[in-house]
């Protein structure tokens, strides 16, 4: 039998296995140390699929959960399997939850089916893993914009972000082509902003092909609710993004007078043009939809977009110069910085953190307590943590999973490429180069799965995995890793049982593969000339040309 110690993802900071197993069975109690009643119904709900009665106990062996102090930092965990028991200690609830989710991996894969067949056993081997995250921020970004995921698929990624030990989940919420969250107070965000008559047919945006099928979809502020509730029971933050004040055409196409030229709900991809009138009216506006936003979800951050804005028709509009004037400024980027200010004030004043793309900050929208997620590169993310500024980093290259996995030909469509799993695996979020200071501001990273190209739940499956796994691991110790293959091939049996329909190492089976219709591969942006032309606006101190990446 195969180490599972030696195949847990992502990788613990110490694991070993000893001789012996135990077994949970119908009889093993759920045991809570003194204080620790909490933390074991947390257990309980995470092993649920285990469909074992786990009677509680306050003393005794069998499952023992132990809220013990001396595990220290906020998430470290400790588990202890023996012939007599497993016991799973940490100082917080979020540490128990790591523990449970480590149990889970040592017990057959048939722990990650939502219900296990008949006649399974639940033995564990013994063994000891005491661990604990580099980083706080471990993250990934769905863009539910470009194409619709539905909340059952959302719910689906909790889970399988709680099983790699991720814990912030930012959904990218709003852009051009779709606004998808509801409205109460200005539904025609929703009802208009929702929905687009077509999408560009594979690479066809210049020649104007669609499909010719409408897209669309949104989730009612009830669903967001039930999504970041079902994410905080797996120790997962919900990070709602607005993109903002470009992307904004699915915005402006429900409420005009909010820009400054008639938009329509984007239909093919790109950077548009279309950009909010920054102005006090606007403003009122969008703190009323983020109050609806924030009175829906409880966490601590919303992320308020910021990237690629033209900002060209600030310049060419009356009421938007005028507007500047009065503020005393003279270039439009310091409008920009400011709008984002205001925002993020207003976040400020309902207790939350704001988030913005790297071009937030050097546009000057960041508050102090800002959190910039860095997609440019090295040099940009760099120049924010010496400011003191929270980054996460995520650039392009290696993380962001819409770039193709290879640079085979059976590879389906995408955006250009590839990044590969040794490229995601080589990652280093911490730069050794970098000073302390700006080491320390290097709060975590997050991979991207931007939905341009696609365009359902299973491709979905097949772009993030399992090059999630791999950044999980990137993510977990804060330094690139060296041995993710051996461990890779065991845990592609759990996410098999897990029911995740991730690209084998192989490559694409044959309905994963592009063929010759609309999913075949195009010649998409090569990495390297991505990477180049990033890493070049990333080094630039200079605004006006970097809000623009390409
Ligand atoms: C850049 S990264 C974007 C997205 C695209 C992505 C495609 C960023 C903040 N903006 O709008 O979807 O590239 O890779």
């Amino acid at each position: 039998m195969t180490d599972r110690y030696q195949s847990l993802v992502p990788r613990p900071v110490a694991a070993h296995s000893e001789a012996g197993t135990y077994e949970l069975t119908r009889d093993t109690p759920l045991v809570a140390a003194p204080g620790s009643a909490a933390a074991a119904e947390v257990v309980r709900l995470l092993l649920a699929p285990l469909r074992l009665p786990l009677p509680p106990a306050s003393s005794g062996m069998g499952l023992v959960v132990r809220i013990d102090p001396g595990v220290t930092g906020p998430e470290a965990y400790r588990l202890r399997v023996t012939g007599d028991g497993v016991e799973l200690s940490a100082s917080t609830v979020d540490g128990i939850r790591h523990a449970t989710q480590t149990l889970r991996q040592l017990l057959p894969d048939a722990a990650w089916r939502s219900t296990a067949p008949p006649g399974t056993r639940w033995i564990v081997p013994c063994g000891e893993v005491t661990d604990a995250p580099a980083l706080s921020w471990r993250g990934g970004m769905l863009d539910v914009s470009r194409h619709f995921f539905a909340k059952d698929t959302l719910l689906r990624y909790v889970d399988l972000f709680a099983m790699h030990r991720l814990n912030r989940l930012h959904l990218h919420l709003t852009d051009d082509q779709g606004w998808r969250i509801e409205s109460r107070r200005h539904p025609r965000l929703h009802e208009v902003g929702g929905h687009r008559p077509a999408t560009q047919a594979w690479y066809d945006r210049k020649a104007g092909r669609t499909d010719g099928t409408p897209h669309g979809g949104y989730y009612t502020l009830d669903d967001l609710a039930e999504i970041a509730a079902y994410a905080a029971e797996r120790g997962i933050t919900l990070v709602p993004e607005i993109d903002l004040p470009g992307h904004a055409s699915a915005l402006l196409a429900a409420y005009p007078e909010l820009g400054v030229r008639q938009h329509n709900v984007s239909v093919g991809w790109g950077i548009s043009d279309a950009v909010v009138r920054p102005v006090p009216a606007t403003i009122r506006f969008l703190t009323e939809v983020l109050e609806e936003l924030t009175d829906a979800l409880p966490g601590p951050y919303v992320h308020l977009g910021g990237d690629e804005c033209l900002l060209q028709d600030w310049v060419t509009d009356k009421e938007t110069s005028e507007y500047m004037g009065s503020l005393g400024y003279t270039d439009p980027v310091d409008l920009f910085g400011h709008f984002l200010r205001e925002l993020a004030g207003h976040l400020s004043s309902r207790g939350r953190r704001a988030v913005m793309w790297d071009e937030g900050y050097v546009g000057g929208g960041v508050l102090p307590d800002s959190v910039v997620t860095a997609w440019r590169g090295d040099g940009v993310a760099r120049r924010a943590a010496a400011a003191g500024y929270g980054v996460v980093r995520c650039p392009v290259y290696p993380t962001y999973f819409d770039y193709d996995q290879s640079d085979g030909p059976d590879e389906p469509l995408s955006i250009g490429g590839p990044v590969t799993l040794p490229d995601v695996a080589a990652f280093e979020p911490v730069p050794d180069g970098w000073s302390d200071e700006e080491r320390a501001n290097v709060i975590g990273a997050q991979f991207q799965a931007w939905a341009e190209y696609i365009p359902d739940a299973r491709h979905l499956d097949y772009m993030v995995f399992p090059r999630a796994a791999v950044f999980a691991d990137v993510a977990w110790s804060g330094r690139p890793v060296d041995d993710y293959e051996a461990r890779l091939a065991g845990h592609l049996r759990r996410l098999d049982a897990a029911g995740c329909a991730y690209r084998p190492l192989s490559g694409p089976l044959p309905w994963q593969a592009g063929g010759t219709g609309d999913r075949r591969r195009a010649d998409g942006t090569p990495i390297a000339r991505v990477r180049e032309h990033l890493e070049k606006l990333s080094a630039q101190a200079d605004v006006p040309s970097s809000l623009v990446s390409m």
